[in-house]
């Protein structure tokens, strides 16, 4: 397989400006017929290529004659020398058997289609590029039976009843778009509909489709979407421009949703909940996606990406844009440290290891390789310091100058860029760097105070590590947010550094006695802190930092700082030791009576084994799992008394935030003593909602129990119809951190709920096992990676996508041990030899092994 690059991306040579799309949906042979009219672009006298995978070709004219065409790694070549002219081609494609569920597919009987990246190529021959924008119109036809629900794009414009039960639809799109924005729905759905006005007084029809019997689980899906319209009117000034929103859910599907011009479709996961199968996470979560989905409408589908390189311009942003919705409707705190996680567990492991690329990458082989956690989250981050270094109105001139200068166009991150700072005249030269640079800057820290004059001066230097393909980084434009706090828990200074510099001193006058400083507030730009704190600075912090981010990292600066300290003691053999005051401050944090619930919960969710893993260069896995299980005990063992108070407190409370502490606090609480597993019991048994019904089962997953298999098969007996509730089960079983976890995967991969051909499935049980259940998955003996390739060999066939998707934690290897490294590689080996190996495992594996 062949690389492809950003430096060599050229303009269309010819532009399709219409597209007629005339589907018969009839199984196996369902026909495509595709009529385009075709502009030559400039002065050439190139053949059109279009590109295609999969088709099987019928028919090609051109302006109504039968052309000559040759067909070629992919591509239809037709040597024409028309100028303007209408190509119609006809094609068959076999929906049935498409088990990649890109182009077009079959979902539980219903057909639909994904083609975000690359996939309306596997549709009809096309110029399967976002440079090339057309209006569609899409006429369906299918069985009126099997298939009342005929969807496309844009607004149905006309609708009947044909011969033979058929019958057909035809919808027209009047904004121009790029192919991957094209969707197509057919089937039997139960739909909720609903109706927003718009700040302008347009009514807009709202409609949810979903597999029959589950129209009672649509309504949070429904109520998100008007929120999200209604916040993005306010908050960006941006309104809905169709008469219709349509959003079906589909149990079958790659990635969370799909944008789709007017037509999102979504994976099950992030539409249905009622509150006994779904958690308050998962509210949490559809709220957040149909919010994401719903914004890319202005950007992404308006404003969209001029290749693929540029896929950040759209994800980076709408992921912002998503992070600020979930932040102005509810907790701001919570929000941002869960999107902290992310960045810390997740991207900082990509950015340090082979996939590592920039949020704008250079050079891909495999486009769905590359919706990644470094273009959607860090992205998200890249946007999120210029909202901070320009302020929110300037941010909102440049979002404003940039939908003026760019609507309906294809355009780069440079535009975006040049539109923020045209707008603010803020300089953003230097922090163009964040599109092209891989790695995460390691910042260091040093202080000092003067007492004889008052100043406190703060010194930082950035070094951004080596990426494969990139050495020699420059430094970066950096905004570093910090409070200095003085020893009452005063705040003297409050403010965000331009850290543009290598190293770079900041003074701070007029400071009376020595501070302790809070820096890098709000994880202000995606960087790796290095400073000293010693523990009394962080308990300071946690009781006096203005901001309640600052104290959730001081906390888990405190916790991390202590496993290290205990795997140091092990691996001198000393016995470990947890310093008294650590336990004190976990214990202030729950007699607290200022700190909310949910704030608490997330400085109790005691930081995980990935995450610990992120902060080293190398690790020793062995004593880390030794260090961490001591080090929650002996947390859990001083905080008993208060942790049953606040289980016994929030027994039967009604509030989310309130939930995710009891349980946080059930999961410590029964580490101290298994004579507590008769709460877990208690709760499983009177829950009225799957929060408190997960939460008791999550507390008693950390051993091996008769409780524990008694409510394991309570749950499966349940749940066994409902196949979202099911992954939950699934994912309890992945991260059984003991043994025999994988013995039983193995048997659940036979279980009727359980499908290799559905990511959701696939996800809960493979995915999960090896991103989250750290040490089973690295076990000496190699058995958690012998059965991650197993089955990452079975789906390179089924699904090559989700297979590359769930590889990554077997990639991630330079921090281990050189034997399990070994173990990891050989792994990797064989599948590299495996025959007819997809482009998207070949690029990742191959990186991994260079
Ligand atoms: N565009 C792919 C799905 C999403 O990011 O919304
Ligand atoms: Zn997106």
């Amino acid at each position: 397989p062949q690389a492809k690059y950003l430096k060599d991306y050229q303009a269309p040579l010819f532009q399709i400006t219409h597209l007629d799309l005339d589907i018969s949906l009839a199984g196996e042979n369902s026909v495509i017929q595709a009529t385009s009219s075709i502009e030559r672009v400039g002065e050439h006298q190139q053949p059109l290529k279009l590109d295609g995978e999969d088709i099987n070709l019928k028919s090609v004219k051109i302006n109504g004659v039968e052309s000559a065409y040759t067909e070629k790694n992919g591509q239809l070549i037709i040597d024409t020398e028309e100028q303007t002219f209408e190509l119609e081609i006809v094609s068959v494609v076999d929906p049935e058997s498409n088990t990649s569920l890109e182009g077009l597919y079959m979902s539980d009987g219903a057909y639909c289609t994904q083609c975000e990246a690359e996939g309306f190529r596997r549709i009809t021959y096309f110029l399967d590029r976002p440079d090339v924008l057309a209006i569609y119109t899409v006429r369906i036809e299918a069985n009126k039976t099997a298939f009342p629900f005929l969807l496309s794009n844009g607004n149905l414009v006309e609708s009947g009843d044909l011969e033979g039960g058929l019958h057909y639809v035809k919808w027209h799109d009047p904004f121009p778009k790029p192919a991957y924005l094209f969707a197509l729905v057919a089937g039997d759905f139960d739909l909720l509909e609903d109706e927003y006005i718009t700040r302008s007084d347009r009514a807009v029809k709202l409609q949810v489709f979903v597999d029959k019997g589950n129209l009672h689980k649509a309504h949070h899906a429904i109520a998100s979407l008007k929120k999200s319209m209604q916040w993005d009117e306010t908050r960006f000034n941006l309104e809905y421009d169709l008469d219709i929103y349509m959003i079906v859910a589909v149990d079958f599907f790659n990635m969370g949703a799909m944008e789709n011009k007017g037509l999102n479709v979504f994976n099950t996961k992030y539409v249905l909940a009622d509150k006994a199968s779904a958690t308050d996470d998962d509210y949490h979560g559809i709220e957040s996606v149909v919010g994401h989905e719903y914004f890319h409408n202005w950007t992404g589908n308006r404003v969209t990406c001029r290749d693929w390189f540029q896929l950040s311009l759209k994800e980076g942003l709408t992921v912002f844009r998503d992070q600020e919705f979930s932040s102005d409707v509810g907790s701001r705190a919570v929000n941002r440290i869960h999107a902290i996680k992310v960045m810390k567990n997740q991207q900082f492991a990509e950015d340090s290891g082979p996939m590592a690329h920039p949020i704008r990458p250079e050079s891909v082989i495999e486009m769905n390789n590359f919706y990644t956690v470094t273009v959607y989250n860090k992205g998200a981050e890249v946007i999120r310091m210029m909202h901070t270094l320009l302020g929110e109105d300037k941010f909102q001139a440049g979002m404003a100058l940039y939908f003026n200068r760019h609507d309906g166009q294809a355009v780069t991150c440079d535009d975006f860029v040049a539109a923020m700072e045209d707008a603010s005249q803020v300089d953003l030269g230097q922090f163009r760097l964040w599109y092209s640079q891989a790695g995460t800057p390691q910042v260091t820290a040093t202080e000092s105070y003067d007492d004889s004059t008052n100043s406190y001066c703060l010194t930082l230097s950035q070094e951004t590590p080596d990426t494969p393909g990139q050495t020699d980084k420059l430094p970066q434009h950096i905004p570093f947010d910090i409070e200095l706090i003085d020893s009452e828990g005063n705040s003297l200074v409050n403010q965000v550094l331009d850290f543009k510099q290598q190293t770079q001193n900041f003074v701070f006058e007029n400071i009376k006695s020595r501070p302790v400083a809070s820096l890098l507030q709000d994880f202000s730009a995606p960087v790796k802190l290095e400073f000293d704190y010693s523990i009394e600075q962080l308990l300071h912090l946690m009781r006096f930092a203005n901001s309640e981010v600052a104290k959730w990292e001081a906390s888990v600066s405190l916790f991390s700082q202590s496993i290290w300290q205990c795997v140091d003691n092990l691996q001198n053999g000393k016995a470990m030791h947890i310093d008294s005051r650590l336990v004190d401050g976990f214990k202030g944090v729950l007699l607290s009576e200022s700190l909310n619930e949910a704030l608490m919960a997330e400085i109790l969710t005691l930081t995980s084994a990935s995450s610990l893993i992120e902060q080293t260069e190398s690790v020793d896995l062995d004593s880390l799992a030794i260090a961490r299980q001591f080090a929650v005990n002996e947390i859990a063992q001083g905080c008993e008394d208060e942790l049953l108070a606040k289980v016994r407190q929030l027994q039967s409370t009604d509030s989310a935030d309130a939930r995710a502490l009891k349980n946080t606090c059930l999961s410590l609480l029964l580490k101290v003593d298994d004579s507590y597993r008769y709460i877990a019991e208690q709760q499983f048994g009177t829950a009225d909602n799957m929060t408190d019904t997960l939460g008791a089962l999550t507390a008693l997953n950390s051993d091996c129990s008769s409780e524990r298999t008694a409510l394991m098969t309570a749950y499966e007996s349940r749940w066994v119809e409902t196949p979202l509730a099911m992954d939950k089960w699934f994912s309890l079983h992945a991260t059984f951190a003991n043994e025999g976890c994988i013995e039983q995967l193995e048997k659940l991969l036979q279980h009727e709920g359980f499908s290799m051909s559905n990511p959701n499935r696939v996800r809960s049980l493979i995915g999960v096992f090896a991103a989250a259940n750290t040490f089973e998955f690295h076990r000496k003996d190699a058995k958690g990676y012998d059965f991650l390739t197993k089955a990452i060999i079975k789906l390179n066939k089924v699904n090559p996508q989700v297979a590359a998707r769930i590889i990554t934690p077997l990639i991630q290897f330079k921090k281990f041990d050189l034997e399990r490294q070994a173990l990891m590689r050989k792994s990797l080996e064989s599948i590299l030899a495996i025959d007819e190996l997809s482009k998207d495992l070949y690029e990742k594996v191959t990186k991994a092994l260079s």
